[in-house]
C-alpha cells in the first residue's frame, strides 16, 4: 500500500524523485533536462541570439554554405528525419534545397513539443508546397522505432549540438537505437561543437549580459513554481568551466550562504555549505578522434565533416 509521502509524490511531476536523488547526495546535481519548460526554453532562444555563443549562428553558416554538398554526398531521394526538429527552422536551409532536387520531399520531425511541431508544420507548408510534413510527437532519447517503418533512403539530422549535453556513453546509446533503426545506405548528418580555446568556450557558456545564468537559475525557480521550494535565486551563483581533461564544459549554481532551502513535495530540506555546488550541465566538445570514436561505437561509418573556417563547429555525414 502507498504511503502518504508517496501519495503526495504522485501529484508531481515524474522528475521529482530525480531532484531528490540530485539533491540530497553529494556532489548536487540536477538533470539538465529540467532547462526546458516555457521559460527555460525562450531564454535558450535568447542565449543563441548572443555574441558570444558562436554555435548556433556557426552551424547555420555551415549549412548555409555546404547543403548543396551535404544533400548530393547523402544521396538521392532523400527522406528527411529531425531529431529534436523544434519549429524546424534550421532545417530550412536543408529542406530549400532538397525540394530543387527532388519533385517530392517527406520531412519527419520529431521532437516531445506538440505546439512547436505544429508551428513547423504551418511555417513549412506555407514555403514549401512539394514538401510533405508527417510530425512525429515523442522524446527520441529510447529510440525512434516508427523510423524503421518509412521506406525510402533516410537522412537523419541531428544538428544543434544536443549530443554534446550526453555524457558518451549515452551518446553512444542513442546513436546506436538510431542506427537499428535504419538500413543500408541511410545516413545521419550529426552537428557537434569542436574543442576549442577556453577564451571562446568560457564567454560562450557566461555572457556579459547573464541571459546563460538566468538560463540556469531558472532550472530552482522551475523547482520553486512546480514543487513549491522557496530557493532564493539570488544566493546562488552561475558558474562555467572549462574541463580540458573530460573536453567539456561545466555548469555550476554556487551556493553563496549556507541557509538551507526547503521542498515541500518531496519533504525535503536541502542543505548547503557556503560554495557548494549543484552541477546542472555538461556540453561536451568534440575533437575529430571522439567524432570518429561515438560513430563508430554506434554502427555508423564517418564520411565527410564540413566545418567553418576556424574549425569552431563541425557538420559531420556518417553512413549506415
Ligand atoms: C542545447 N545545448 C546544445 C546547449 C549547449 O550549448 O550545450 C545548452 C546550453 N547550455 C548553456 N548554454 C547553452
Amino acid at each position: 500500500m502507498a504511503t502518504s509521502k508517496q501519495l503526495q509524490l504522485l501529484e508531481y511531476p515524474a522528475y521529482a524523485l530525480e531532484v531528490r536523488e540530485g539533491l540530497s547526495g553529494a556532489p548536487k546535481h540536477l538533470p539538465a533536462k529540467l532547462f526546458y519548460d516555457e521559460v527555460g526554453s525562450q531564454l535558450f532562444e535568447q542565449i543563441t541570439e548572443l555574441p558570444e555563443y558562436y554555435l548556433t549562428r556557426t552551424e547555420r553558416s555551415i549549412l548555409e554554405r555546404y547543403a548543396a554538398d551535404i544533400l548530393r554526398q547523402a544521396g538521392a531521394n532523400l527522406t528527411l528525419v529531425e531529431l529534436g526538429a523544434g519549429t524546424a527552422t534550421k532545417t530550412c536551409v536543408l529542406i530549400e534545397e532538397l525540394v530543387q532536387r527532388q519533385s517530392r520531399t517527406l520531412f519527419y520531425p520529431i521532437d516531445v513539443s506538440a505546439s512547436a511541431l505544429d508551428e513547423a508544420v504551418r511555417n513549412l507548408a506555407g514555403q514549401f508546397p512539394s514538401l510533405r510534413v508527417n510530425p512525429i510527437v515523442g522524446d527520441y532519447t529510447g529510440g525512434v522505432p516508427a523510423l524503421s517503418r518509412i521506406s525510402g533512403r533516410k537522412l537523419v539530422l541531428y544538428i544543434g549540438s544536443s549530443i554534446g549535453n550526453f555524457e558518451p556513453p549515452q551518446a553512444i546509446r542513442l546513436l546506436r537505437r538510431i542506427r537499428q533503426t535504419l538500413r543500408a545506405g541511410d545516413a545521419l548528418l550529426l552537428g557537434a561543437d569542436f574543442a576549442k580555446s577556453s577564451k571562446v568556450l568560457l564567454p560562450a557558456y557566461d555572457d556579459a549580459q547573464g541571459v546563460t545564468a538566468a538560463f540556469n537559475k531558472n532550472i530552482l525557480a522551475r523547482l520553486n513554481r512546480e514543487l513549491d521550494a522557496d530557493f532564493d535565486l539570488d544566493a546562488f551563483r552561475h558558474i562555467a568551466l572549462w574541463n580540458r581533461r573530460c573536453s567539456r564544459m561545466e555548469i555550476y549554481l554556487e551556493r553563496l550562504a549556507d541557509q538551507p532551502a526547503f521542498i515541500p513535495a518531496l519533504d525535503l530540506d536541502v542543505h548547503f555549505k557556503t560554495g557548494e555546488r549543484i552541477h546542472t550541465e555538461n556540453s561536451y566538445k568534440y575533437t575529430d578522434a571522439m567524432i570518429e570514436s561515438i560513430l563508430r561505437e554506434s554502427g555508423f561509418q564517418l564520411e565527410h565533416t564540413w566545418c567553418d573556417r576556424k574549425k569552431w563547429f563541425g557538420v559531420h555525414l556518417a553512413r549506415v
